[in-house]
């Protein structure tokens, strides 16, 4: 799948890309037994908020096939290729499970400073897809983003560590002020199946969940392989230290997979 002309110069002007329903929904639901199954696993891959509920599941494309299709997806790996103009690897893998209930913040913050800092990232070339597992709704803590911001660059940040179970490098209320004061806050939501990719300069978070509607979101990390980890300080299952190219599977894989495999409710 490539973007068209309009999506990529919405890209450039506004920092993100937004697919409604690129997933099918027998794709979605294979999806979500998977999530179902991952974050119920006790193990040190699996991050829990302070009440113990899950947070998020790393690296899981690792042990679970359906997420491993997923990361081969081409409708996930061909616009990354397309924005970088060459092959990508697999930086980080995870559910975000935004419990309902309890679902816990994720504090304004650029995606970059982090792989930066912590990884040894030399650029912001790499990027987060987000691809809906439940709907997402205004009330359901959707991801917000500030439209534009990716153009600022690397913002000054400090490492947060206390605000919620997941460290973070995040920049002050005045800098996110000035920037949301300027181009405002839009939050993408819609079915599940959405595809929502986004630059890594972008300024994002997202506020709790107190609904009974979970808001499971899975994120793919890819980077341009010429922008391969030089000082990852994180576990390799965080930032992972395999940048050969991702391959690209059959475009029926996952569908194939749901007729296999979806256990009917
Ligand atoms: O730790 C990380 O690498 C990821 N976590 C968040 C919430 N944003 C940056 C990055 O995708
Ligand atoms: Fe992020």
């Amino acid at each position: 799948m490539k973007l068209n002309a309009e999506q990529l110069a919405r890209f450039d002007e506004l920092g993100y890309v937004f697919i409604p329903e690129c997933f099918s929904q027998k794709e979605v639901e294979a999806l979500r037994q998977a999530a179902s199954d991952v974050l119920n696993q006790q193990r040190e891959e699996v991050w829990r908020e302070k009440d113990g509920t899950p947070r998020t599941a790393f690296a899981c494309h690792t042990y679970n096939e359906a997420c491993e299709l997923l990361v081969h997806d081409a409708r996930l790996i061909e616009p990354l290729e397309q924005l970088f103009g060459e092959r990508t690897y697999v930086h980080q893998f995870k559910i975000n499970a935004k419990a309902a209930f309890t679902g816990d913040v994720w504090q304004w913050h650029q995606d970059f400073p982090t792989w930066h800092k912590d990884d040894g990232m030399p650029e912001p070339k790499a990027m987060n897809i987000a691809i809906f597992l439940d709907e997402v709704m205004p009330i359901n803590g959707p991801l917000m983003i500030v439209p534009r911001s990716h153009r600022v660059g690397e913002l000054e940040s400090a490492h947060d560590l206390k605000t919620t179970s997941y460290p973070l490098w995040t920049p002050d209320n005045e800098t996110v002020s000035r920037l949301v004061e300027k181009d405002g806050i839009i939050a993408p939501t819609g079915k599940a199946g959405g595809v929502l990719m986004f630059h890594a300069n972008i300024l994002h978070g997202s506020a709790g969940n107190i609904t009974p509607y979970p808001r499971r979101i899975v994120y793919l990390t890819l980077s341009a392989v010429s922008n391969a980890l030089t000082n990852p300080t994180r576990p390799d299952f965080i930032a992972h230290r395999d940048f050969t190219p991702v391959e690209k599977g059959a475009s029926d894989a996952l569908a194939r997979y749901a007729d296999e495999h979806l256990v009917s409710a």
